[in-house]
């Protein structure tokens, strides 16, 4: 008799499982309507990104930057307009902000839905032709105000987030998703294409022994930041020092803070006054992961959540991971502020 256990015949997909909890919510499915659009995009970025060297996407697409001054690389585009596309189409979103975009896009009005969406479509792309894992990273919102649908209505704080996550183009492709009740882990089964549930109510360590930071910068450091990497290098209370990963790609970083723990530091520094990780799509979605699983994300000031943006692609230093290992770093900061 063959290993039937193999095929699992009532597997927890993606678009089973945020039905069940869109009934929970008594919503009418427009929600869950662009979700499945985004699930779409991401699928179809996956493919890309994998079969990128055989089909030319690789290298630079000309000379072009985007906004934030990187050079937008030929997968960056496609990505992009991918995510904008299904997005449109999905008849339930009214504003797009997207790093690749100078502007907000407003959503032709016959195609209008109530919801704002931020995102960057493939970030980490300086990483994409050396194949380290880069991904998509998305934040939803609610349109809270009347009248027609302008970028202003994307300048909300992080915790008007209804649903926020991101995608991992790594050895696998891994879609890590919250909306309110805590975080899910979905890997991407290419037999049957769809999203499969692999890591239910995903919960934080509250204490990790990884720090990530790019010490390349350290001379630009301020004294709690450089102080507190002393500390997990040399630690005085006789603990192991921490091990050190900087991969250089925000979701790579940030989904193995989530899965081991510890905590990942993108602070301001000399070089970068105000943090180089943008608000409304990298950090916003990425901290209300990090404390949906019951972790911290602090700017060293304030928990980002709390940030009131001012302009679409604003910067915001962030500090994010176990919830003790981040107050540990808050202490440092608040003793130096009190001298
Ligand atoms: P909808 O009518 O689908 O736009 O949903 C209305 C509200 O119900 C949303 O803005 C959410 O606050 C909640 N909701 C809908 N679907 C979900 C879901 N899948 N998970 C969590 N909350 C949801
Ligand atoms: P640095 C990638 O370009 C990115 O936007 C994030 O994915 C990543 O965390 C960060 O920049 C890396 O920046 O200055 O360390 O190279």
């Amino acid at each position: 008799m063959s290993d039937r256990s193999a095929f699992d015949t009532n597997l927890v997909t993606v678009t089973r499982f945020m039905l069940e909890e869109g009934r929970k919510a008594k919503g009418t499915g427009e929600l869950n309507q662009l979700l499945s659009a985004l699930y779409t995009a991401i699928k179809a970025i996956s493919s890309a990104v994998r079969k990128a060297g055989i089909a030319n996407l690789y290298g630079l697409s000309g000379s072009t930057v985007n906004v934030t001054g990187d050079e937008v690389k030929k997968l960056d585009v496609l990505a992009n307009d991918v995510v904008m596309n299904m997005l449109k189409s999905s008849f339930s979103t009214c504003v797009l902000v997207s790093e690749e975009e100078k502007d907000a896009i407003i959503v032709d009005p016959d195609q209008q839905g109530k919801y704002i969406v931020c995102f960057d479509p493939l970030d980490g792309s300086s990483n994409i032709d050396c194949l380290v894992s880069i991904g998509t990273i998305f934040s939803i919102y609610r349109k809270t105000t009347d009248g027609p649908p302008s970028e202003k209505d994307a300048l909300q704080p992080g915790h008007n987030i209804v649903a926020a996550g991101y995608a991992l183009y790594g050895s696998a492709t891994m879609l890590v998703l919250s909306s309110g009740n805590g975080v899910n882990c979905f890997m991407l089964d290419p037999a049957i294409g769809e999203f499969v549930l692999v890591n239910r109510n995903v919960t934080m360590k509250n204490k990790g022994n990884i720090y990530s930071i790019n010490e390349g910068y350290a001379k630009y450091f301020d004294t709690p930041v450089a102080q507190y990497i002393t500390k997990k290098k040399y630690p005085e209370d006789g603990s192991s020092p921490y091990g050190a990963r900087y991969i250089g790609s925000m979701v790579a970083d940030v989904h193995r803070t989530l899965m081991y723990g510890g905590i990942f530091l993108y602070p301001a520094n000399l070089k970068s006054p105000k943090g180089k990780l943008r608000l409304l799509y990298e950090c916003n979605p990425m901290a209300y992961i990090i404390e949906q699983a019951g972790g911290m994300a602090t700017t060293g000031k304030q928990a980002v959540l709390d940030i009131k943006p001012e302009s679409i692609h604003q910067r915001a230093p962030i500090v994010m991971g176990s919830k003790d290992d981040v107050q540990e770093y808050l202490d440092i900061v608040n003793q130096y502020n009190c001298k």
